[in-house]
């Protein structure tokens, strides 16, 4: 470890200490996505990777493109795949949760317009840290080429 990276490990020690609140900076977000939805779709999956600097969960999302949105995992039951909608997703210290497709996602639902490849969709993401102070951020889900839609079970 050179000394720069020391120095940089202290400046987030202190920054702990100093906020007992999630400050927008102690959550990082990176790989945002979505995919570009077919006409008469309504649902679609939107993905990133995200990571917090101390305990914390996924609390809630929301996007001006669909009238809501929830927090899914997908798990097979049966030998069937399934989403249901969970109430968070933990965010373990200075861990990667990566949502993607087979595994936690968000569900845009009731999709407002026709998602095309190349346009960005924004999301509100809301986390909450351990003292149940909820932050909220701006990711900008970048909408990828369709694939065959997923199918949605409840
Ligand atoms: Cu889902």
């Amino acid at each position: 470890m050179n000394n720069l990276q020391k120095v940089a490990n202290v400046a987030v020690i202190a920054l702990l200490f100093a906020s007992s609140a999630l400050g927008a900076e102690s959550v990082t977000t990176a790989n945002a996505w979505t995919r570009a939805t077919v006409p008469g779709q309504s649902v679609a999956g939107a993905y990133f990777d995200i990571t917090s600097v101390a305990p914390a969960a996924l609390v809630a999302v929301e996007s001006p493109a669909a009238k809501k949105a929830e927090l899914h995992t997908m798990s097979m039951d049966g030998g069937v795949m399934k989403m249901r909608a969970v109430q968070k997703i933990e965010l373990p210290a200075q861990q990667t949760v990566s949502l993607k497709p087979g595994g936690y996602h968000v569900m845009l639902i009731d999709i407002k317009r026709e998602l095309k490849a190349g346009e960005r969709v924004p999301l509100k993401i809301v986390v909450q840290d351990g003292r149940g102070v909820k932050t909220s951020l701006n990711v900008e889900a970048e909408v990828r080429a369709a694939a065959p839609p997923a199918q949605h079970m409840k």
